[in-house]
């Protein structure tokens, strides 16, 4: 083999990457790393839909590990979520004993991230210190799992060609993105695994809701997801519901439609707590809700797309 042929190698394998998902390993270590990333949204603010101050925690301050001796959070559980089914009860109690780091029955209360502490018989954040305890209004002590389905198209013209960047030569590429009724930010179209629910099911269930509403397409849409997915992140998601004791994961998925055939297609109408859905370009102006804009940046690298 000459010297040129051996280089041109990796090409024969470009497929196979861009079609298989990275290891888990990979996907984590390129966003959040325990003991590396700090969140920012769950910190040094007033907890969503309440009046309860978070108790100041800094950056350095951020890692268990770190000392903090007069470190006081606030514990805080909505009054909201007592007594709904998806629902954890309160702690400590002496009916309820989680299992944690592990599938507890339905309840799937194992991170992405490893095993995580408990401490007083509550599940400590693996990232660390957000300023509050208990629940806030999350339904789960410990992770609280979520599926995120980003859905893109190449951006085109009238004419129906792919739209490039001027600068970067790269083609630009669409996701669809809801605004949420609750901070009123835009995101991915993402929703809560119910217990003992496939992610593969609530991909599609929170995409139909949120950013269909209503379609008489429901086979193709049900087609072009099952055609699958590529997963791109699974792990933490800096959201503002965090707590010290109670966290958002995701595992967020990209199912690309090339020729803007299908999903591209289709009107969208924002539903359940969506207040507005939109194609959007994805570029690094991209603001979101938590760190979806550095989840849909894996989809950019993945897909070579403008930036
Ligand atoms: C985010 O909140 C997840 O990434 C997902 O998009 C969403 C799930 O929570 P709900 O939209 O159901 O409130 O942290």
């Amino acid at each position: 083999m000459t010297s040129f042929e051996f280089a041109l190698l990796p090409l024969l394998f470009l497929p196979l990457i861009l079609e298989n998902p990275l290891t888990s390993a990979q996907m984590m270590s390129s966003l959040v790393k325990p003991g590396i990333f700090r969140h920012l949204m769950c910190r040094n603010n007033m907890y969503p839909r309440s009046s309860v101050l978070r108790y100041p925690v800094s950056d350095e301050q951020v890692f268990w590990s770190e000392p903090f001796p007069d470190y006081c959070p606030p514990a805080y559980t909505a009054p909201h979520i007592g007594g709904q089914v998806w629902a954890d009860p309160p702690l400590p109690s002496d009916t309820f004993w989680p299992q944690w780091n592990q599938l507890d029955g339905q309840v799937n209360r194992e991170s992405f991230h490893g095993a995580y502490n408990v401490q007083n018989g509550l599940p400590l954040n693996p990232i660390g210190r957000t300023g509050l305890t208990g629940r806030g209004s999350l339904g789960r002590w410990g992770p609280n799992h979520a599926a995120d389905p980003i859905v893109t198209r190449w951006k085109r013209d009238d004419q129906g060609a792919i739209v490039a960047n001027p600068t970067t030569g790269k083609n630009i590429i669409q996701m669809v993105a809801i605004q949420r009724s609750d901070n009123k930010l835009w995101a991915i179209p993402g929703g809560m695994v119910d217990p003992g629910e496939n992610v593969s099911v609530t991909l599609k269930r929170e995409f139909t809701e949120e950013a269909l509403n209503f379609t008489d397409k429901a086979n193709m849409v049900e087609r072009f997801f099952q055609a699958g997915g590529v997963q791109v992140y699974q792990g933490y998601v800096d959201d503002f519901r965090n707590t010290d004791n109670a966290w958002m994961e995701t595992t967020a998925l990209n199912f690309h439609d090339e020729d803007g055939s299908q999903v591209g297609q289709l009107e969208l109408m924002a539903g359940d707590d969506a207040s507005n859905v939109r194609w959007t370009d994805v570029d690094s102006n991209l603001k979101l809700h938590a760190n979806h804009a550095d989840i849909v940046r894996e989809v950019v690298i993945r897909r070579n797309a403008h930036w």
